[in-house]
């Protein structure tokens, strides 16, 4: 198959809200992140994925969509984003723009209009049962806490909510459904956008009378009609959401024909700081040797029949960090380390904002400090489950998605430069030393690594089509990896944690020139989060 723009390109997400205020209202805004176009095309990314700026009461911050065809007032203007557009465009830069297609906010006109009665010609675009107000359909759970179904008295029906009560479920089995949605994406597409990020695309095959959320079996046949019918008539970089995908539904996702997607964010790797069978709330600390498996699998799975996208961080996860880095005295040398080994790997890189900076987790000693419905929901939930506030707290703080949500830190000024109002979510008090200003002209810095990073992959073709060879798999520190592609070979050797492990004489890195680490020299060792990019045949350096 002929290369891909984005096989080669390196994306960055916004999550808009938390990004740059520009109106002093003390939430990010498109005017805003206009503003910060030249920072990020220093960085040296080919596309923005921008998480919801349509119209939305922002029960779920923008996921909760109530006109997929307009701009939230709070976020600007259609014109704001015609101008984002361009402007990005004039620096080589896609806008990727977030579609939640598995559901509406309750306040969509559509929705508003099904509600109104059983026979009202929106009414099935959701989807409904009969029943009585003692007990749901079934005990599907939504993701935001209690039961996936929300009782409407004045129908003597429930509606299906996998998410808040607030997101009502459209019924992808309806055909005028998937053609609204096909005449949106298009007219999106007409607009100049570079590609789109489908949340939770993999839920739209839903059977819920089965309890079938994920991987539905008409999926694949709704996902090829959508991509038929919209992005195959671009050439746009498509990212689905799909938490429940394994390595053969991803090859399926993004099989190099085109038939649906560019790629998808898997989470395999994700849940591995977690107890089997319970959710992200109950923590266990990371199976590193599990997190090498899961790596080489995709790896090796993916290789020429499909294609990854690699990532550590989004607005729903804490911050690599503070979660498997060292976000104390290692900070830096982690925050380097963690870059390096994503970014050697086959796949799409996506930066989330911060993480250029090693920007850290909070910590909320309440609940006072927290926004997210996910977070605030759990908290009730267990306390009403006893609970104790301790043990809630510590779990908010490790994998509560306000981590993610802080705002970006530009400089040691007040609010970090994200405002000159009163921010929504507090700054990280950290912003004085960890910053965008002292970093963006510092050689050593978090920022110049990634930058480094970017620009090595866009000279080097082995990082995008090469191979994948595990090293010393049985390592229980070190991971380590080798990639082949044409006359290019490439070598990644990470020390993933504090104590010194032996290096020298391990593997061959003959005729290999150190092209990045995060320490000066090349010691016999691998010092504490270490972490070294070999390249054999380099070019732009
Ligand atoms: O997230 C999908 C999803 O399942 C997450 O809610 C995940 O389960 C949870 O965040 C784990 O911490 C997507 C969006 O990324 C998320 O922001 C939305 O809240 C959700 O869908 C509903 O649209
Ligand atoms: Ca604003």
């Amino acid at each position: 198959m002929a290369e891909k723009w984005w096989q080669s390109a390196v994306a960055y997400q916004i999550y808009p809200r938390s990004f740059q205020d520009s109106n002093a209202d003390g939430i990010g805004d498109i005017a805003g992140i206009i503003s910060r176009l030249d920072y990020l095309e220093k960085l040296g990314i080919d596309a923005i994925w921008l998480s919801p700026v349509c119209r939305s009461p922002q029960d779920d911050f923008g996921y909760d969509i109530s006109d997929y065809q307009d701009i939230d007032p709070m976020f600007g203007t259609l014109n704001d984003m015609d101008k984002l557009v361009a402007e990005s465009k004039n620096r080589g830069i896609a806008i990727v723009l977030d579609l939640v297609l598995n559901h509406t906010s309750d306040e969509h006109p559509w929705f508003i209009e099904a509600k109104k009665s059983r026979d009202n010609i929106y009414h099935d675009y959701y989807v409904w049962r009969d029943g009585d107000e003692s007990a749901p359909p079934n005990g599907l759970l939504a993701a935001f806490s209690g039961s996936a179904w929300e009782w409407v008295p004045e129908l003597k029906q429930w509606y299906l909510h996998q998410f808040s009560k607030k997101q009502p479920d459209l019924n992808w089995d309806n055909p005028a459904v998937r053609q609204e949605i096909y005449r949106m994406i298009r007219w999106w597409m007409d607009r100049g956008v570079g590609g789109f990020r489908l949340d939770v695309i993999d839920l739209v095959g839903k059977e819920p009378d089965r309890l079938i959320t994920g991987n539905g079996p008409k999926l694949h046949d709704y996902l090829h009609e959508l991509s038929k019918e919209t992005f195959q008539k671009g050439d746009l970089m498509v990212v689905g959401e799909t938490w429940s995908a394994s390595t053969e539904d991803a090859k399926i996702y993004s099989n190099p024909d085109g038939s649906e997607f560019s790629m998808v964010f898997q989470f395999e790797h994700i849940m591995l700081d977690q107890l089997p069978g319970k959710d992200k709330w109950d923590l266990a600390p990371l199976d590193f040797m599990a997190l090498k498996k899961v790596f080489t699998h995709w790896q090796k799975e993916l290789h020429g029949v499909g294609w990854n996208s690699l990532f550590w961080n989004n607005h729903d996860l804490p911050r690599i960090v503070s979660r498997w880095g060292n976000d104390k005295e290692y900070r830096v040398q982690s925050a380097k380390m963690l870059a390096i080994l994503l970014h050697g790997l086959q796949g799409t890189p996506y930066i989330y904002q911060g993480e250029e900076l090693g920007m850290t987790n909070a910590t909320f000693s309440s609940t006072e400090g927290l926004r997210d419905i996910e977070s605030l929901n759990m908290h009730a939930d267990r306390l009403s489950k006893g609970y104790s506030e301790e043990e809630i707290m510590k779990s908010i703080n490790a994998k509560g998605r306000d981590n993610a949500r802080t705002p970006m830190q530009w400089d040691s000024s007040e609010n970090a430069g994200f405002t000159l109002g009163t921010p929504w979510i507090e700054v990280n008090p950290n912003y004085k030393e960890i910053n965008a200003a002292s970093q963006t002209d510092d050689e050593d810095s978090i920022f110049s690594c990634y930058r480094k990073l970017i620009a090595l992959r866009k000279t080097n073709p082995v990082f995008a089509f090469g191979d994948f060879a595990i090293l010393l798999e049985d390592d229980p520190h070190v991971f380590t990896y080798k990639r082949q592609y044409k006359d290019q070979e490439m070598l990644v050797a990470v020390n993933f944690f504090s104590q010194e492990e032996p290096f020298f004489g391990r593997v061959d890195t003959s005729g290999m020139k150190l092209a990045l680490s995060n320490y000066k020299g090349e010691s016999d060792t691998l010092r504490p989060y270490e972490a070294r990019l070999y390249i054999a045949n380099p070019r732009g350096f």
